[in-house]
């Protein structure tokens, strides 16, 4: 479930069979899990770990690297506002190091999407089932659909106090699918241009997505599968970062404060093996494409 790897700088430069292995085992669902991955913060950025300055209507703080803009948070100066920008943009160039380090076969096909910063306690959080991340679930965004793109994560702890960030993890995606898959109606017709059309939606939603999303939600909404799928406990300590591909391993987020978080989009041609993907999966059980 974890593949661990030795590193202590963002920057380190990895052996070409570390680097072939750390591809493979991501591909195949395996957590990338870098014990001694620290990220230190500098003296003016500890002024952030606290719950102040995060707005109480999302989950997490947001930060945009390209187009320099951050959401989700609430009283600050200007000077905080552009120190926390700086923080979290600093977070963005080592994650975007490390990937390019160890994963070597995506660069130039990544696309850096957004960075996050999450102060809030997980287990304090209160929200709907599906918006419940304490419930397993593979990653699909209502409003944004990625088109079967691949969901790349960098998480790193920051906690101060030693706590853990933990997880569950749960069973493999094509048991997942297997389950699941089989209750999910067609997409509606015209239903994806509607939601485009109202400007719901971001981008067009594709058949893949509405499958990837309905899993999700019925993943979240199943008491019975929450408590009886095959599922392990993963602690994540402070001073320790994990990759993962959150559309493929299905994951919950237990308890924990302050972690950092960078998001890509993989395309799936881009994969060493595409056939792992969540699309291909899917379409090979539906016996159709699923993006048009
Ligand atoms: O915040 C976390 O530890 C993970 C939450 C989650 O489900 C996600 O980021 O996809
Ligand atoms: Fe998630």
């Amino acid at each position: 479930m974890l593949f661990p790897i030795a590193a202590k700088d963002w920057n380190t430069a990895f052996a070409p069979d570390i680097q072939t292995k750390a591809t493979q085992r991501l591909e195949n669902g395996q957590i990338l899990f870098l014990p001694e991955l620290a990220f230190s913060l500098l003296q003016d950025e500890k002024h952030f770990l606290s719950t102040q300055h995060a707005d109480p209507k999302t989950k997490n703080i947001s930060y945009h690297a390209e187009r320099d803009k951050l959401w989700g948070v609430q009283r600050l100066t200007d000077s905080e506002h552009a120190q926390l920008k700086a923080f979290l943009s600093r977070y963005s160039h080592y994650a975007n190091c490390l990937i390019k380090q160890l994963l070597p076969h995506y660069t130039g096909h990544l696309v850096m999407a957004r960075t996050s910063f999450r102060p809030i306690q997980v287990s304090d959080r209160k929200s709907s089932y599906r918006k419940d991340d304490k419930r397993l679930h593979v990653d699909a965004f209502p409003s944004a659909p990625n088109q079967g793109k691949r969901i790349l994560r960098v998480f790193c702890n920051i906690n101060p106090n030693g706590e853990d960030r933990i997880w569950r993890v749960g069973e493999p995606f094509e048991k997942v699918a297997d389950r699941f898959l089989p209750e999910i109606k067609k997409p509606w017709q015209g239903y994806a241009r509607l939601l485009r059309l109202l400007k719901i939606t971001k981008s067009y939603r594709t058949p893949y997505d509405h499958y990837m999303l309905n899993m999700h939600d019925k993943m979240k909404a199943d008491d019975d599968y929450q408590r009886k799928a095959n599922q392990q406990e993963v602690r994540f300590p402070p001073g320790s970062a994990w990759i993962v591909q959150t559309d493929h391993v299905s994951h919950a987020a237990m308890q924990g404060q302050y972690v950092l978080e960078q998001t890509f989009y993989l395309p799936v041609e881009a994969m060493q093996d595409p056939a792992l993907s969540p699309l291909k999966v899917l379409e090979k059980r539906l016996s159709r494409p699923l993006i048009y």
